[in-house]
């Protein structure tokens, strides 16, 4: 399966009507990542696109604990709404739409990969060029589950 260019998927993320009710909170205050419930690993965005400034960052997710995890959505700080997405085929097109959760099952893992399900980050505050970091929690309602450090690269 192969990903469409970002700048059409881009197009279509941009289609997507919001309601004021799905715009984050401000990002909660940090807590130490060995706290946190899920393991990070591989974490990378994608450098924006100039004119469009909205990107995808992937990761791996390990749930160590015997409880499930269920992902509801995502703080950036460089974006001012961000999404948990998952991308899917539809007639030969990959397209991609908000989840509302996404569950890490106990000790098992999820990833985060092109084609799969990202973290889609809307309304950038300023352009990602590779070499760039992106911070990002994840949220299990308000609690923070997992904070995703992010490196941007091409690929
Ligand atoms: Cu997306």
């Amino acid at each position: 399966m192969r990903l469409a260019p970002l700048a059409s998927a881009a197009l279509i993320c941009a289609t997507l009507s919001v309601p004021a009710a799905a715009q984050q909170p401000q990002a909660p205050a940090a807590a130490p990542a060995a706290a946190m419930p899920l393991r990070v690993s591989g974490a990378w965005a994608r450098p924006s696109v100039p004119g469009r400034p909205m990107t995808a960052v992937y990761a791996v997710l390990e749930n160590p604990g015997g409880s499930p995890v269920v992902l509801t959505g995502a703080t950036c700080e460089v974006a001012g709404m961000s999404h948990i997405h998952e991308s899917f085929e539809e007639q030969g097109m990959m397209r991609m739409r908000p989840v509302d959760s996404l569950v890490v099952p106990a000790h098992g893992r999820v990833e985060l990969a092109p084609g799969g399900y990202h973290i889609m980050l809307m309304m950038l505050r300023r352009s990602l060029a590779a070499g760039d970091r992106v911070r990002c929690e994840l949220m299990a309602g308000q609690r923070v589950v997992a904070v995703v450090d992010a490196e941007v690269r091409a690929q």
